[in-house]
């Protein structure tokens, strides 16, 4: 009898353990970060862990199985499966991202839409045999059209009909050297456009990326990591909207392509802590920048701006930020410029992304937009792959616009 209870306890035993190490081994199948460094705390975290008061899981659909279906314990699955297990795990393939110098002129094909209508335009008109009221007239309402802004088109055209008079200018080479001064005159090479992603305390830089939904955030705060990464730098990556999981994880699939970490936190909680949590764990790491993506839809404007002032409170308990981003989408041409004032009146924007300028034939918008805040865009989207986002550069700019 006893040797009956003995051979059953194994039995039991034998079964239990070989079920423990299916689940480890599937565990282990699942990590794809990069293993930590030695001093590192591990940086990212579930996507969301369970509360006192929350409510349950939602059951899993599975397809139900007949009892025929389910194999009898110790029969063939068991050993079949234990067989499998100690599978080595897939090795992480890490991008390696170009570098961020020059790719505006690399990507100037991209601008082609501005390009034809704005810069083109433009020199068709100054090429006409005379130059009289209707083409100047002309020349201000292409300038318009492309979202340049009225203020800075008469200005322009202003400058350039004295010139041209002045100067007695007439041959095309002439006029397109002209019109490309006024227009680098115009996107104003006088700014500091350096991004500051490098912070001279003990403790990273900490970047915040704002703006409305839908208009890239995600996307360039992914690009940007990529672009330190390949600068050298290390990055760790803030996962504030916590308004979506799938947002939380967006951003960890851009970071893991470059083996930066993501710090996020369960869906629905708050924004500000995940911020502040992913600055702690950049200084901890000592990361050289922290990128803090924010929500851009929340039930209400009020509700957006409050959370986004909370966010920039409380990570400065850390220290100052050292660079907010206000991310706009190129195509949406004023719509922008309202956005641009409401979020300047929350956060101090200190350097403006313009992104899917691949997009729109409205280029002069980079021309308005400094304006309406008097802060400088420093990055420009050019399309949707992982490196089209490059460094403004007001020469390069121009030149793409009207062909070198
Ligand atoms: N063509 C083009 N598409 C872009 C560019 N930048 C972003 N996108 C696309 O715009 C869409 C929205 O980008 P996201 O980064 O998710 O925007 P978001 O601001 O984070 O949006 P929310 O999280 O919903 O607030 C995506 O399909 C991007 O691929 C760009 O420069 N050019
Ligand atoms: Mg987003």
């Amino acid at each position: 009898m006893e040797i009956v209870i003995l051979v059953v306890v194994i039995a039991v035993v034998v079964i239990l353990g070989a079920g423990g190490l299916v689940i480890g081994s599937r565990r282990k199948n699942k990590q794809q970060l990069p293993p930590p460094p030695p001093s590192a705390p591990t940086i990212t975290k579930p996507p969301a862990e369970p509360h006192v008061g929350d409510e349950a899981e939602t059951p899993r659909a599975e397809p139900r199985r007949t009892i025929e279906e389910v194999p009898l314990p110790g029969a063939t699955a068991a050993p079949d499966t234990l067989e499998k297990a100690p599978q080595a795990p897939e090795p992480v393939v890490i991008d390696q991202p170009e570098p961020s110098a020059g790719r505006l002129i690399r990507l100037r094909s991209r601008l082609s839409r501005s390009q034809n209508s704005l810069g083109k335009g433009l020199l068709v008109l100054l090429s006409r045999e005379r130059l009289d009221e209707q083409t100047w007239e002309e020349i201000e309402d292409t300038l318009i059209t492309a979202d340049v802004g009225v203020t800075p088109t008469q200005e322009l055209v202003g400058r350039l009909r004295t010139r041209v008079k002045v100067l007695g200018t007439r041959t095309p080479d002439e006029l397109r050297t002209l019109l490309r001064e006024e227009l680098i005159t115009l996107v104003d090479p006088t700014f500091d456009r350096s991004l500051r992603t490098e912070s001279d305390r003990d403790s990273p830089a900490v970047v915040l990326v704002v703006g409305v939904n839908g208009t890239g955030k995600t996307t360039t705060t992914g690009k940007l990591a990529r672009v330190l990464v390949a600068d050298g730098r290390s990055v760790v990556l803030g996962a504030a909207d916590t308004f979506r999981a799938a947002a939380a994880d967006q951003l960890q699939t851009w970071g893991e392509r470059v083996g930066a970490r993501t710090v996020r936190g369960p869906e629905g909680g708050d924004p500000a802590s995940v911020a502040f949590d992913a600055v702690k764990e950049g200084i901890a790491a000592g990361a050289d920048t922290v990128l803090i993506d924010t929500a851009g839809r929340l039930h209400t404007k009020t509700g957006l701006m409050d959370e986004l002032g909370k966010v920039k409170r409380v990570v400065e308990k850390h220290g100052p930020v050292d660079e907010v981003l206000l991310v706009l989408d190129a195509t949406t041409g004023q719509n922008g410029l309202v956005q641009a004032r409401v979020f300047a009146e929350v956060v101090a924007i200190t350097g403006i992304v313009l992104t899917k300028l691949d997009g729109t034939a409205k280029g002069g918008i980079v021309v308005a937009v400094q304006r309406e805040l008097g802060v400088p865009v420093k990055l420009v989207g050019l399309g949707e792959g992982a490196d089209d986002l490059a460094p403004f550069e007001p020469e390069a700019f121009v030149d793409a616009l009207i062909g070198e």
